[in-house]
């Protein structure tokens, strides 16, 4: 029989969720619109034109959601706040009945003995602000500082848990770059002074929420992939070498102190998206980001494999056709545990982070409720049992691991995607918003019970 494994004292075990994800209610009692709204009423930018407009219509069912996850045993909450829930329209009036929404969910996950953890930003930008400039202006990182002035004022009394963005590359590359997430705009040029707004408004609001909210943790969330190459080729290599530098370093290297990778700033300059230089930092900038944080909270799902393949040997993922759910989830994303064990250490050895925690961690996997309305997912139990035990060995290793929050909840609305990617440990039944507890949210259970497996 294997050894048993156990996790220290006080490990916070949570899941996550964001806002437009599984909130609905987009135009209700006052909340403006978000840059995501926006997106999905577009026609053709989401599979089958799904819209978060409803979504787990967790507005209205936050109470029945807190009694889920009270019945899971769970000790901690990850979610997001609507930004223009509360401010909508990003800065100035504040929407009583939308700040209230996010106090009374507090209050209830505290009456239920669960550990809130807010994130901020997880990439509704009202459109007010969107139509300023959204990220690409410096004014809109100064209307985040604002925002979590506001947010910290009301909460912070409670809330003791902060994450200031999430994953702030997916909102630069993907939302100004690639234009498959909001805003959808296609200009790297654009992203570069998205990113170093988003970084710079992080290290603004990091002392605005200390001087809110006494002993309050802060932190950011960055998703970072285990990237290996293909081959020993110097081609491969360097393509592993841009790829993870441009969606991981670029991030995570100023938040450190260490100022934006010179290798990068190259590909970029390369690539034409520095038309004039690094002209949107200025003077004290980095400094400002590179603010000291109790934290990082890494999102991990995936390894990539890199060939450089292209004519300009452009990083280059290889995506082979997903053949056995248990190597490949349904988004087509490759299953290695071990890569979690990696990139926890390269963090934790490279950056020293007071503390870690993986704030994003799930499988996508259809799997229906049976007539008895079970739902036997077991893919998604082998997926989290063996990244649970790769993150002990991370402890083991000397990683100051102190929680793991699964992705997510409830199953949702995945972006691009719409609905037809699943990464619920709930099943919802988006016709009729019953839930069904997945065979993965009992095995869960018992992990939280037993501190272990
Ligand atoms: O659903 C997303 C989440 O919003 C951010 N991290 C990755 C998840 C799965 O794609």
């Amino acid at each position: 029989m294997a050894n048993k494994i156990i996790f220290p004292d006080n490990f916070v075990w949570g899941t996550a969720t964001a806002s437009y994800q599984i909130e609905g209610a987009w135009n209700k009692h006052g909340k403006g619109e978000s840059t995501w709204d926006r997106f999905t009423h577009t026609p053709g930018k989401i599979k089958n034109n799904d819209t978060g407009d409803i979504a787990d219509d967790h507005y209205r069912l936050w109470k029945k959601d807190i009694a889920l996850m009270k019945k899971l045993g769970l000790k901690a909450y990850r979610f997001s706040i609507s930004w223009p829930r509360v401010l909508p329209a990003g800065r100035g009036k504040v929407n009583q009945k939308g700040l209230d929404f996010y106090s009374n969910l507090v209050d209830g996950l505290l009456k239920a003995g669960i550990t809130p953890f807010i994130t901020l930003n997880h990439w509704d930008l009202p459109q007010k602000l969107e139509d300023e400039g959204g990220w690409a202006v410096r004014s809109t990182a100064e209307a985040f500082a604002q925002y979590a002035d506001v947010l910290s004022r009301t909460l912070g009394d409670r809330v003791k848990n902060w994450i200031t963005h999430n994953e702030p590359a997916v909102v630069a590359w993907m939302g100004y770059g690639t234009g498959q997430h909001a805003p959808g705009l296609t200009d790297f040029s654009i992203s570069l002074p998205v990113a170093h707004h988003l970084l710079l408004s992080h290290g603004w609001a990091v002392p605005v929420i200390r001087g809110n909210s006494s002993n309050a943790e802060v932190g950011i969330t960055l998703n970072i992939p285990w990237a290996v190459a293909a081959s020993n080729s110097r081609a491969d290599l360097n393509s592993v070498r841009a790829d993870e530098g441009r969606w991981f370093r670029w991030f995570a290297d100023p938040v450190y102190g260490r100022g934006y990778p010179s290798d990068i700033t190259l590909d970029f300059d390369k690539m034409g998206a520095l038309p004039n230089g690094m002209n949107f930092v200025q003077s004290g900038d980095l400094d400002v980001i590179a603010t000291p944080t109790d934290f990082v909270g890494l999102n991990y799902y995936s390894r990539h494999v890199h060939r450089a393949e292209t004519p300009n040997n452009d990083p280059q993922i290889v995506f082979p056709k997903p053949q056995n759910p248990e190597h490949w989830t349904e988004m087509g994303w490759e299953i290695e545990p071990d890569g979690l064990v990696g990139i926890l250490c390269r963090v934790y050895f490279n950056y020293q982070p007071r503390k870690v925690y993986i704030t994003e961690n799930g499988a996508s996997y259809s799997t229906p409720p049976d007539a008895k309305g079970n739902v036997p997912d077991i893919h998604r139990v082998n997926y989290l049992r063996t990244h649970f035990a790769a993150a002990h060995r991370a402890l083991q290793a000397g990683v100051p691991l102190a929680g793991y929050f699964v992705w997510s909840l409830l199953d949702n609305f995945e972006w691009s995607h719409g609905y037809s990617q699943r990464f619920g440990i709930v099943y919802v039944d988006y016709e009729t918003q019953k839930r069904y507890v997945k065979d993965s949210a009992k095995w869960y259970k018992g992990v939280i019970k037993k501190n272990g497996f």
